[in-house]
């Protein structure tokens, strides 16, 4: 049974928990875990407690004690440094955020590399244990290959959320801090579950009462928020206003190279971090889509970043950068511009011109989280320079969290690109510690989903989506069908429902991408709002995201003899993506711009291609209403009624995207379906 509130932590009888019973009735917590100890470790105990609580209906008595015994039965819970010596655990060191869990001769232990570890431990057992995949012998020890896993809330101050799907925001309503406070700490325990340490609160775009965040009318408020998640290991990111020195502090500009400038940001930094000492520091959008940033006065990214920079650094603190700068102000009668070019043109000269403390934040693709696009060629490039991969969980272009498009479908794809640089350079071998040389990927941010709804999410089987972001943060070699399972289990238990419903979950995305725009030509989708199909929406706009579809052929020419953003890739890949044979048919109008009568590999048409995919993205998501449907009886009513009725509204959009599309493509070419289906004219 599912109480969607609960998400992945859901109550329930384990029956590897009832084995275990007397086992799990004593917990020994170790000295470092005392109240007043590490405050991470102390909620560490205190999620086992819950745990057990919530697999077995008791709660476990806790000892406290300054050394825990080898001979007694029961559980211990405590850092690796202590606990190896009892318990000659095998003392290879782990990456931060490690841990071991040893279940053997009625004994249970929970080792971490350090106190987040320890938590991490802590919910991987219980996982382990709602999953019945708990054993006498049992010995597991993991850690996270990213070092960096955020989330990113565009959150506003008067409590709406950018792209939000999910309700209102967790934390503001009418431009104050405005929260359940059990909420917060649930949504803290959630994050925690699937490892992620680092959250950013407010939107990126930063306006109105969020320019004030920074000053001392509500860095009170921040910091109470950021004590909430503190306790769970995770540290908070303000987004910040580039303008900010003459918006809040009335200088003449906000030059970065300006002595003034740098000595407000200085002066601001110290007292932020006076109320959160522990401040993670700033995530920064400059220069882009009407934000301010360092082009205003001819300075690079390079010097904006570092400034900002060298003010947080005395504290601790980081500089998120991100790297969505192109020009959104484009003439769409101007073909030698191309904005899937911008990232890379803009930052790649910049590789190594940024300090220590500042860490790039790369959108996964040229354009902007569509449904299909390449992975950015600026992975695998920089060597001299952190950074961090940045994905969309709320689904902006992936349906609003009304279709469903399990994503970690679609990001597992993107883990196994190839960046063809070098040995081991597929993107799941280039994530982990940066150090210097190496075009290491320290880890990933993404655009969180949830909101005050109930469920988080809207969409309750969205909450995959979140679980499995934690979960590709932390380990980016976890495959999708692996992660669909484990949520699933999780969810809605370990009889055969889970695994019918993970089985919906993998045919989502393929199915999704079916009835959207087609072999990654993107944005066919109504402007503004981003849901439902408008092919020609933003064909005439300044957005520069073009198709250029006529009577004859469809797509852009990004190869040497067209834009030439091919060539932004290694040798290898830019001659695959640089010839029709070679290039990945669901990308192949991202790069290339054919006749419709141009033959794919399956012997068909381009355009009878197209005309195919609707026909059967539509009809997978029929068949996965009807799935859904077949669940009835296996499934909570409100849960069941509330993700049928989503299934319904998906199919109409199905139908509205086939539709529209099959129409176009006739209208503009003339040539019927040759499998005589309703097309409308
Ligand atoms: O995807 C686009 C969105 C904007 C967003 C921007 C960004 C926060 O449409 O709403 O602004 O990207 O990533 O900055």
């Amino acid at each position: 049974m599912n109480n969607e509130y609960n998400c992945w932590l859901q109550e329930r009888k384990s029956q590897a928990a009832i084995a275990l019973l007397p086992l799990l009735n004593t917990i020994f917590a170790e000295e470092g875990a005392l109240p007043g100890g590490g405050e991470v470790a102390v909620q560490a105990v205190e999620e086992f407690r819950r745990g057990i609580k919530r697999l077995l209906g008791f709660s476990p008595s806790v000892h406290f004690s300054q050394s825990a015994q080898a001979g007694g039965c029961g559980v211990f819970l405590g850092t690796v440094s202590r606990l190896e010596k009892i318990f000659s655990l095998s003392g290879q060191k782990q990456a931060a955020g490690g841990f071991t869990i040893r279940f053997r001769d009625k004994q249970l232990v929970i080792a971490g590399q350090d106190e987040p570890g320890l938590l991490y431990g802590v919910f991987r057992f219980l996982a382990l244990l709602a999953m019945d995949l708990v054993h006498d012998g049992l010995e597991i020890s993991d850690a996270p290959v990213s070092p960096l896993r955020m989330i990113n809330h565009w959150d506003n101050l008067d409590g709406t959320i950018e792209r939000g799907y999910a309700g209102p925001s967790l934390f503001y309503r009418n431009g104050r801090f405005d929260y359940d406070r059990q909420r917060i700490e649930d949504y803290a325990r959630l994050l925690a579950s699937v490892g992620i340490n680092r959250i950013s609160i407010n939107n990126v775009n930063v306006r109105d009462e969020a320019k004030l965040l920074i000053t001392e009318e509500y860095l009170g408020d921040v910091a109470a928020l950021a004590a909430v998640f503190r306790r769970f290991g995770i540290k908070l990111f303000l987004s910040i206003n580039f303008g900010a020195p003459w918006s809040l502090g009335k200088l003449p500009s906000a030059d970065p190279l300006a002595p003034d400038v740098a000595a407000w940001w200085k002066e601001r930094a110290a007292l932020i971090y006076k109320y959160i000492p522990d401040l993670a520091g700033f995530l920064v959008k400059a220069d882009s889509e009407g934000e301010p940033g360092p082009f205003l006065y001819n300075r690079t990214h390079a010097d904006g970043a570092n400034m900002l920079a060298q003010a947080v650094g005395p504290h601790g603190g980081e500089i998120i950068w991100r790297c969505f700068v192109y020009n959104c102000q484009q003439d769409w009668r101007d073909h030698s511009f191309d904005r899937a070019r911008a990232a890379y043109d803009h930052f790649m000269p910049l590789d190594g011109a940024f300090n220590d403390n500042v860490i790039l934040q790369i959108k996964f693709g040229p354009y902007d989280f569509q449904v299909r696009e390449p992975v950015t060629p600026l992975f695998g490039s920089f060597s001299k320079t952190r950074h961090v991969m940045e994905l969309q969980i709320t689904q902006e272009y992936t349906g609003h969290q009304i279709d469903l498009c399990y994503l970690p479908w679609f990001w597992e794809d993107l883990m196994c690109f190839d960046t063809a640089q070098g040995p081991a350079s597929r993107i799941s071998e280039l994530v982990g510690p940066y150090s210097g040389g190496h075009s290491f990927i320290e880890g990933f941010a993404a655009v969180v989903n949830v909101g005050l709804d109930r469920n988080w999410t809207g969409h309750t089987l969205a909450q995959a989506n979140l679980y499995g972001y934690g979960r590709i943060a932390w380990n980016p070699n976890l495959t999708a069908t692996e992660i669909a399972r484990e949520w699933s289990v999780l969810s809605f238990g370990t009889g055969p429902a889970a695994e019918r419903i993970a089985a919906i979950l993998l045919k989502s995305y393929p199915a999704y991408e079916k009835y959207n725009a087609p072999f990654g030509v993107c944005f066919m989708v109504t402007p503004g709002l981003h849901y439902g199909p408008n092919i020609e929406g933003y064909e005439y706009s300044r957005w520069g995201t073009y198709h250029r579809a006529d009577a004859k052929a469809i797509g852009i020419d990004r190869t040497p003899s067209g834009t030439g953003y091919t060539s932004q890739y290694s040798a290898k890949n830019a001659a695959m993506f640089a010839d029709p044979a070679s290039c990945p048919e669901n990308l192949i109008l991202f790069f290339h711009r054919l006749r419709y009568d141009y033959k794919m590999k399956n012997g068909e048409t381009l355009l009878q291609n197209i005309y195919d995919t609707h026909f059967e993205g539509y009809e997978e998501a029929a068949a996965m209403l009807e799935q859904w449907k077949s669940l009835k009886d296996s499934l909570e009513e409100e849960v069941y009624q509330a993700v049928l009725s989503r299934f319904e509204r998906q199919l109409a959009n199905a139908r509205e995207w086939r539709d529209q599309i099959n129409t176009y493509f006739f209208r503009k070419t003339g040539i019927a379906d040759k499998r005589g289906r309703k097309i409308y004219d």
